[in-house]
């Protein structure tokens, strides 16, 4: 039989002011993130983005397969690749060449509020930019052969702890998705059982970013949960 090896669980109980004081304050703090458009090219410690990763590391995961890869891309080449790629993409996804736009009418209009367009310099300005890979297998063993489980929820967990440990650090964060984005694959030198998932874009906003007034609108906790 499996004799199953444990340690205890080790977590310090709060009060329940405590409890509310940190959990409001985080919420706080969290709420203050904002999706950046516009950033410096101001470098940032390499540390924080170690940590960040370290963070979204220890999320759950499926069978606890970890089933994620963090490319970090920091070279003027390399970000150059992406944005020459991504804003091919992005042009056919606008229709920005004249061509019918490949995001339907409801799409755009749904962007309009955003103000977004092909233009993607923030991928050559940020100093980094970490691509997100799915381990459709080989989570845990690195071979492309043994399954994972939960794979797109686990890494989602792990982006959100990625942002949010980013952004506890003061450091602004956008999470850009071109579609397809298969090319992230071939500049970052991931195999063909890896899913590119999201570039989330670092770095300090720009002087003089905005933020869009339909970014701010949150819905509110009865709009959001339901108690039963
Ligand atoms: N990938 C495009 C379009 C885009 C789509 C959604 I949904 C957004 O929330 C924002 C943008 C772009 O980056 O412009």
């Amino acid at each position: 039989m499996h004799q199953l090896e444990t340690v205890p669980y080790a977590l310090e109980r709060l009060s329940d002011t405590n409890a509310i004081a940190r959990a409001e304050a985080l919420a706080e703090r969290l709420k203050q993130r904002r999706t950046c458009r516009d950033f410096a090219p101001d470098p940032v410690p390499r540390a924080v983005i170690e940590a960040a990763i370290m963070a979204a590391g220890s999320a759950p995961s499926g069978a606890n397969h970890q089933p994620w890869h963090f490319a970090v891309v920091e070279t003027p080449a390399a970000k150059r690749a992406i944005r020459e790629a991504a804003e091919a993409e992005e042009r056919r996804f606008y229709g920005a060449d004249g061509d019918k736009a490949k995001a339907g009418e409801e799409w755009l209009t749904a962007l309009a509020d955003l103000g977004t367009d092909a233009d993607k310099p923030f991928l050559e300005t940020a100093p980094y930019l970490i691509v997100v890979f799915a381990q459709r297998k080989g989570g845990i063993a690195e071979d492309g052969e043994t399954q994972n489980y939960y794979v797109n929820e686990s890494v989602g967990i792990a982006c959100g702890m990625l942002l949010a440990t980013l952004h506890e650090a003061g450091l602004a964060t956008l999470t850009h998705t071109p579609s397809p984005m298969g090319f992230l694959r071939q500049v970052c030198r991931r195999p063909e059982w890896e899913k590119p998932v999201m570039i989330v874009v670092v770095g300090h906003p720009a002087q003089d970013a905005t933020v869009p007034v339909h970014a701010l609108k949150k819905k509110p906790l009865d709009q959001i949960a339901s108690w039963l």
